[in-house]
């Protein structure tokens, strides 16, 4: 099965070449350049019309949105989560959705606060989503602390650790100081994202698309 993942590292697709080294499932990356205009030319507007990354082609045919190709990639080859009918499932559905609807927008609010609300409103737009940011966190710690999930944990691997490692990554390393993401309050999403760091799979990515020697803990600030 050919897999091809339309890729700039350190971008969102970083996020599913995690996940796909993960499973060992072979894959192809189509670097893109958006300064070339590739994200608005129609051969891949017709794979996502959005224009944005990550998609993945399949011999099924093109799924973008992350966590669809988290979950189908899941589906297709396991190794992510639990799948349909395991323990734990509903769990691993929610936390999944809860950061692909709530914990990434708001972290695109801290990266990006005027693409939501323009420039005038984009310090206050920062500052709420910062707070808010440090909440869903605290949910994240509690998850970790009071449920111990196999699937979102030290022990192994999942598709929640590696979505969470790279949205995260941008924030700690955010060039603005008074908004940078610090998991100094939440030590058990912290020992989580060190053991993402450490697996075999995320070695090979972290090398790959060069994100330094501890990315998903002390990123380097991107000046
Ligand atoms: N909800 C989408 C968000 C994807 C997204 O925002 N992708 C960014 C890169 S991380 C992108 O392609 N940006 C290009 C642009 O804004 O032109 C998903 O999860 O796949």
């Amino acid at each position: 099965m050919t897999l091809t993942l339309y890729h700039i590292p350190d971008w969102g697709s970083s996020i599913i070449r995690l996940a796909l080294e993960e499973i060992g499932q072979p894959y192809e990356i189509r670097l893109l350049d958006w300064d070339a205009g590739d994200f608005d030319a129609p051969d891949f507007r017709a794979l996502n019309p959005q224009g944005l990354i990550p998609v993945l082609a399949t011999p099924e045919g093109p799924i973008f949105e992350t966590a669809a190709i988290l979950l189908w990639l899941n589906e297709r080859f396991g190794g992510l989560g639990p799948r349909e009918g395991e323990p734990d499932r509903l769990a691993f559905l929610s936390w999944l959705f809860f950061v692909a609807n709530t914990l990434h927008p708001t972290v695109l609010a801290v990266a990006y606060p005027h693409r939501a609300a323009g420039e005038e409103a984009a310090p206050e737009t920062r500052r709420l989503a910062f707070e808010r940011l440090n909440q869903q966190a605290a949910m994240l710690e509690s998850l970790i602390t009071t449920k111990s999930p196999a699937w979102f944990s030290s022990a192994r691997a999942g598709a929640l650790g590696y979505y969470l490692a790279i949205l995260l990554r941008w924030v700690i390393a955010l060039p603005e100081e008074a908004y940078r993401f610090s998991l100094r309050p939440f030590p058990a999403l912290h020992a989580v994202l060190a053991a993402h760091e450490t697996f075999p799979a995320a070695r090979r990515v972290i090398a790959a698309d060069a994100l330094g020697p501890h990315p998903f803990t002390t990123p380097v600030a991107v000046p």
